[in-house]
């Protein structure tokens, strides 16, 4: 990598673009030291080394690995810098059962690669006066650029199946912010493994339903191909249409499930692969019953029945925007007094994405001044190391609600330790399911740009373990990389 820029914008700007660092995202490892640890810095032309030992519990599965160096990470997004790490060997992993161990692979690593138009990688705006992506703004050398919706790097894939052949696929999306709604055409996904961590039972979507892949998730897939035929695996359209957030059938409602505002966007539906079923037909089955729980995760029984050590709740928020006495922001706390215009990059206050603790209940703030918020906070939600939103005690079982309270999904992200998610939008799912990332759907209720506080935040809950094995500095953050650089986690 080229050396970074002299000028260096820091602080809450995306700054240092060339420098990078190494994480194993959704492995169960220590957050220290040579191993997960995102708080490395490493320099153009530097070497280091990353050493990651595994323990023998750990669970197998896909879990994959990409640069977390805190304003330089979606840059390199852009240009396609991570791949997957896929965990083998587990004596009683998913690859004990038979119909899974029958099944082909292919690996499906789907990219978002934004470009110029003469195909490079730009930097972002160094004289940025917005964080948009108008003329001003942080991404505008990237408003007429190209977007290349990738395949393991490639713009069109070809797969062939036999009729009656199943095969198991392992998709990763790898996008910097988008959401993928994935179908196949004329078939069922059959689901195995969500963030490379084992469903209870297989669940199959109806023909052609699509599943949601929000940004950082992957999802283990079977396949039974069908009639002789040709048919596409396709990223349908994220707006307008009843998305569910998860394989659970849980509706959270019609919304926006795209970044409103971010670059160009793909001409939907896009074509991830073309699938080509032939010759003699094959007899194959699919798996019934229980599928086998992941190694390294303590049961879904100890999980369900330990009371919470603790109960916390955490919010998405954006604060900001024009602000009239209908719809002042109950957040944003100090910013509107102490923002720190130099820290920013030069960019005027106008808009704020950050995690909040809400449990932080603040105090009312009397002053009718509608440039004030409502509501004092004592901690505010943008990325500061030296101020960790909660310290959770290590080998603790807890239980935590992230609201959504704008108008775009965002995908939840924790490292170290995965989550057992059991309620989106408030309504139990059926089985809970572990996972690391999570879309937490975005407010509904009123229409998008009208007033927050109207509207009904989306959520997620979910339960809980800090491995007493990998306790330090835990990161979370949205996994919409443009927001996690400007403060988002
Ligand atoms: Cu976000």
């Amino acid at each position: 990598m080229p050396d970074n820029p002299e000028i260096q914008r820091g602080g809450a700007f995306p700054h240092d673009p060339y420098s990078t660092n190494f994480h194993s995202h959704g492995l169960n490892v220590s957050p220290e030291g040579l191993l997960d640890n995102p708080f490395r810095h490493m320099l153009p032309g530097s070497t280091h080394d990353v050493v990651i030992k595994l323990p023998d519990d750990h669970a197998c599965g896909t879990f994959w690995y990409h640069p977390h160096k805190h304003g330089s990470i979606a840059m390199p997004f852009f240009g396609g810098m991570y791949g997957l790490l896929i965990v083998t060997r587990c004596s009683d992993g998913l690859e004990s059962v038979p119909e899974v161990a029958a099944a082909k692979e292919h690996v499906m690593i789907l990219g978002s690669i934004r470009t110029d138009q003469s195909g490079d990688v730009p930097l972002y705006n160094e004289d940025a006066t917005e964080f948009s992506d108008g003329d001003a703004g942080l991404w505008s050398s990237y408003t007429d650029g190209l977007l290349f919706m990738t395949n393991n790097g490639l713009t069109d894939q070809t797969l062939f199946m036999r009729p009656g052949e199943v095969q198991r696929w392992r998709l990763l999306n790898a996008a910097a912010g988008l959401n993928k709604l994935v179908s196949l055409e004329g078939h069922s996904l059959h689901l195995l493994a969500n963030d490379g961590l084992t469903l209870k039972k297989m669940k199959t979507l109806e023909v052609e339903e699509p599943f949601v892949l929000g940004a950082g998730n992957r999802l283990d897939v079977l396949i039974q191909a069908g009639e002789l035929g040709v048919y596409l695996l396709q990223v349908a359209d994220p707006i307008g249409i009843k998305l569910s957030a998860s394989a659970t059938g849980i509706d959270p409602d019609t919304r926006r499930s795209r970044v409103g505002g971010d670059f160009p966007s793909p001409d939907y539906p896009v074509t991830l692969a073309t699938v080509i079923v032939s010759e003699e037909e094959m007899s194959m089955s699919l798996p019934s019953g229980d599928l086998p729980e992941s190694d390294g995760l303590p049961s879904m029984e100890t999980m369900l029945n330990t009371e919470p050590a603790e109960i916390r709740n955490v919010g998405f928020e954006s604060c900001g925007g024009e602000q009239t006495d209908e719809n002042r922001l109950p957040s944003c706390g100090w910013y509107y007094e102490e923002y720190d215009t130099d820290y920013w990059g030069g960019i005027d206050f106008e808009n704020l994405l950050m995690m909040r603790n809400e449990d932080d209940q603040g105090e009312d703030n009397p002053d009718d001044d509608l440039a004030m918020p409502q509501i004092n906070y004592t901690t505010e939600g943008l990325f500061a190391r030296s101020e960790p939103m909660f310290e959770m005690a290590a080998g603790s079982i807890e239980e935590w609600t992230v609201y959504n309270y704008t108008f775009s999904d965002h995908p939840f992200h924790i490292h170290t330790n995965a989550f057992l998610l059991t309620e989106v939008n408030g309504t139990e799912l059926e089985i809970p399911q572990w996972h690391d990332t999570v879309v937490v759907p975005a407010a509904t209720g009123v229409r998008g740009g009208g007033n927050i506080n109207d509207a009904t935040p989306g959520s997620i809950t979910f339960k809980t373990y800090f491995n007493p094995e990998y306790s330090g500095e835990i990161l979370m953050h949205c996994h919409i990389i443009t927001h996690e650089d400007i403060g988002m986690m």
